[in-house]
């Protein structure tokens, strides 16, 4: 194949077709006054003797999974009473106690985003109408519940945005939870499409790693609170927040962050410098481009 032709290859294979995001961090800030008071007040009603601050769990957000979470909490950092009293416990009725401690909690959770409490974070939704419009497919890959992201997308402001979306793989439907590449490669069957036709907006280093190794090549990493300080080499572009035509941009690092400084008119201002679905298609471009 001649080199016009191998560009042209290129081009086609890696047609931009799915946006795929995360949820906790990246759709919303969800953690600390959402999950983590949910937790707490799930503890509070088994009659636990534990409650998380805000930055112990943030400690804990490096284990991904609600239940997850809960395990490695009881097996190595909860206090002596709880710890002796889980460790007493079968790993069947182990099993079981994390299930309806987080049972409850996904209740509380879904209680909370019902009074309003957390809404989508700049620009999400902007993107999300754009892409749509654009006939572009939707979907979600996520650690947490299918009930957590229902409520989410209900109590947001469009009853029916749950539906813009080709599939939410969510929580258990896979065995193994990010890092591994599980949750990106179910979406990715569902949408019909390859890792060349996707472009992953996340917010977290696991979740990098997640679809890294489904070899997502263009994921775009916007930091959350829990998130600012993690080291996201190998992300085709790192912001501060997908920004809004009243709120800038800040680009912060990624493989193409010069490029995209460039493509956004960070330095022009007759250029929009919010994320939007022309500077995704760039991204994605510059991410598949064949080296020569
Ligand atoms: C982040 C997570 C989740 C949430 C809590 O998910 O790791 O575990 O902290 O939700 P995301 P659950 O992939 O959306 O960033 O308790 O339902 O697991
Ligand atoms: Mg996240």
């Amino acid at each position: 194949m001649n080199h016009a032709n191998l560009i042209l290859f290129y081009l086609i294979m890696s047609a931009l077709k799915a946006l795929i995001f995360d949820v906790d961090g990246t759709l919303a800030e969800t953690e600390r006054d959402g999950h983590r008071i949910a937790f707490n007040r799930a503890f509070t009603a088994a009659g636990d003797d534990c409650q998380w601050s805000p930055d112990e769990y943030g400690a804990l957000l490096e284990i991904t999974g609600g239940k997850e979470r809960l395990t490695h909490y009881f097996n190595h950092l909860a206090p002596a009473a709880i710890a002796t009293r889980w460790a007493q416990l079968s790993p069947a009725a182990q099993v079981e106690l994390v299930a309806t401690l987080h049972r409850q909690k996904t209740t509380y959770y879904t209680e909370l985003l019902a009074t309003g409490a957390i809404a989508l974070r700049p620009g999400v939704l902007r993107l999300l109408k754009e892409a749509r419009a654009a006939g572009l497919q939707l979907a979600i890959a996520t650690t947490t519940t299918l009930d957590n992201v229902t409520a989410l997308f209900t109590h947001a402001g469009l009853a029916d945005l749950i539906e813009w979306f080709t599939v939410i793989a969510a929580g258990d439907v896979v065995a193994n939870k990010k890092p591994a590449p599980d949750i990106f490669t179910f979406a990715m069957q569902h949408l019909h499409c390859t890792p060349a036709q996707c472009v992953v907006i996340e917010d977290s280093l696991p979740g990098l790693q997640a679809a890294m190794a489904a070899e997502i090549k263009t994921v775009l990493i916007t930091l959350s609170y829990y998130t600012r300080n993690q080291d996201f080499t190998g992300a085709a572009l790192v912001v501060d927040q997908l920004g809004e035509p009243t709120l800038p941009v800040t680009i912060v690092g990624g493989d193409c962050a010069d490029f995209i400084h460039h493509a956004l008119g960070c330095d022009d201002a007759s250029l929009p410098n919010y994320i939007d679905l022309t500077v995704l298609q760039q991204l994605h471009q510059q991410c598949w481009q064949p080296q020569s």
